[in-house]
């Protein structure tokens, strides 16, 4: 896909802040700190158009992000952080559920799990909340410039044994430091996504 206009559209915290359109949207979740908005700079080559920090719990709310009125991607919170309210993390919770069982554009959320560590229980949680509503599942294996070479292997077979992965799902090894993966996700973008826009 040939990028030319990205821009936030909102960040939002309920429903009636959504943008008002139909074009399909790709939304990225994960614990906190997995690098999701991260993934999404290095994807569309842009330096900070999602804010990161090295501090878990930088993204806070729903943040749409048009790229050529064609596809939207969505970078959610982050869950699984111990440092933020229970309160705090029952909010975010609601939130990210309300945005998946609300969204009619949406073609899929894709999960985002840490290479160098197995799946958590929050990890399975959200992947089948992602069953629920997506037919297929498809999971990036961040920072995977960490691994050595020869621990590549074993970490991608853990995170498909752990998350019982079958020959449907996706699973690609990212890193945002590299690129590594960028190209394979727009593969599976174009294949699968975006049949009906312009390239
Ligand atoms: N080495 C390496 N570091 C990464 C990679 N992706 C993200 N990071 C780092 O991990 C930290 C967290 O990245 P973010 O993209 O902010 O993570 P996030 O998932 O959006 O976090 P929340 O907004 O808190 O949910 C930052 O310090 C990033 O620089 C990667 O592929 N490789
Ligand atoms: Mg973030």
């Amino acid at each position: 896909m040939n990028i030319h206009n990205v821009s936030l559209t909102i960040s939002a915290v309920q429903p009636k802040q959504y943008p008002h359109d139909d074009i399909p949207e790709i939304a990225f979740a994960g614990r906190s700190n997995v690098g999701k908005s991260s993934f999404i700079n290095k994807v569309l080559n842009r330096k900070s158009l999602a804010r990161t920090s090295s501090k878990p719990g930088k993204t806070a709310t729903i943040n749409f992000f048009n790229i050529d009125d064609c596809l939207n991607f969505v970078d959610l919170p982050g869950y699984g952080f111990a440092r933020v309210s229970k309160e705090e993390k029952k909010k975010w919770g609601e939130m990210i559920e309300t945005y998946l069982n609300s969204r009619g554009n949406l073609s899929q959320v894709i999960l985002l799990v840490d290479s160098r560590h197995a799946p958590t229980p929050d990890d399975h949680m959200m992947l089948n909340f992602i069953r629920a509503v997506c037919d297929r599942v498809v999971i990036v294996a961040s920072k995977i410039d960490k691994l050595k070479k020869s621990e590549r292997t074993d970490s991608l077979r853990r995170i498909i044994t752990e998350l019982k992965l079958n020959g449907d799902d996706v699973i690609i090894p990212f890193s945002a430091v590299t690129g590594e993966g960028a190209d394979m996700f727009w593969d599976y973008v174009n294949e699968v996504i975006m049949n009906d826009c312009e390239e």
